[in-house]
């Protein structure tokens, strides 16, 4: 037997970072979770000095093809709300930062799972333009963008690079509500939030609350730099303006756990939800699109006891 150990076990200072079993149990119940400081100052700087490369066109290689939904701001778009997705893959610097293992051990913990991967990662930048329209993010949850996905079970982190508070937009969940039973889905709500109608989304999610006889209880995550904000796949969130006067900047690093799969999932039109991965990655055995490629999707996360070839 073979051991691949694809990480160093955490160091006691590390392992004392890790959510406890009472945290566990909050995130279960409620659906989010804010860590302790899981990034140094110098780790957080080094994001903001890699994105800033990152900004001025740094890669290490690019998409081999581009897919139909990517997010991918460029200065010719504006000063509008900035999402690019797979900065984990175009750009070494940043993928060394996300890949940290402790941040892999807490989503580990928080999902209940032996094995964490990246899904994707979004470079976030709202800048600090009161009335931007683009710079509000509607309620949604991510488990709508990731139907073709088989999994219930995964999770976002959620890391600003410095002190993130209200006035600046912060991320803002919807307490309890990856508990609730959904109402009124349509196929729409697989399309991203940027192209969807927002009134239609405020209403959504009241509907879906009067169904499951629910409050809305809407939490900003007040977050401290080198904290992480984690939140379950199926928890409204959404968040407001950047009124602090500085820019809001963040990795939203999506996360899978390691039983993930691609599976069929029908749509009313006859055709089968995709995900932008789908024409990105290698193939399984039987042909369908590998969420386990670890060129796109690397583990960053694996329990000891799992490591044995
Ligand atoms: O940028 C935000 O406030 C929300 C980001 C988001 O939707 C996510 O992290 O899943
Ligand atoms: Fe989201």
């Amino acid at each position: 037997m073979t051991t691949t150990q694809i990480h160093p076990a955490l160091t006691a200072q590390e392992e004392a970072l890790l959510p406890s079993d009472e945290d566990v149990r909050h995130y279960a119940e409620h659906g989010w979770y804010l860590s302790k400081k899981l990034f140094t100052d110098e780790e957080v700087d080094a994001l903001v000095a890699a994105t800033d490369r990152y900004y001025d066109g740094e890669r290490d290689r690019t998409l081999p093809v581009r897919p139909p939904k990517l997010a991918y701001w460029d200065p010719s778009k504006g000063p509008v709300q900035r999402h690019n997705d797979y900065v984990h893959y175009e750009h070494d610097g940043i993928a060394a930062i996300l890949r940290k293992p402790l941040l892999g051990a807490v989503a580990a913990r928080l999902a209940r799972a032996a094995e964490i991967r990246v899904f994707q990662s979004t470079l976030i930048y709202k800048p600090p333009i009161d009335g931007e329209p683009s710079n509000i993010v509607p309620w949604h949850f991510d488990k709508h963008y990731w139907s073709s996905s088989s999994s219930e079970d995964m999770l976002t982190a959620f890391i600003p690079f410095h002190d993130c508070g209200e006035e600046m937009g912060t991320i803002t969940m919807v307490d309890g509500s990856h508990r609730w039973k959904e109402i009124g889905a349509d196929d729409t709500v697989v399309r991203h939030f940027a192209e969807r109608d927002r009134d239609q989304l405020e209403e959504m999610l009241a509907r879906n609350a009067a169904h499951n006889g629910a409050q809305i209880r809407k939490i900003p995550m007040v977050i401290p730099k080198g904290h992480v904000s984690f939140h379950h796949c199926r928890t409204y969130h959404g968040s407001g303006a950047n009124v602090s006067g500085r820019p809001r900047r963040a990795i939203s690093l999506h996360l899978q756990d390691g039983a993930n799969a691609y599976r069929e999932f029908p749509l009313s039109d006859g055709t089968l939800a995709a995900y932008n991965h789908d024409v990105l990655v290698r193939r399984t055995h039987d042909g369908r699109p590998d969420y386990a490629d670890p060129d796109f999707c690397p583990v960053i996360w694996r329990d000891r006891a799992q490591q044995g070839g």
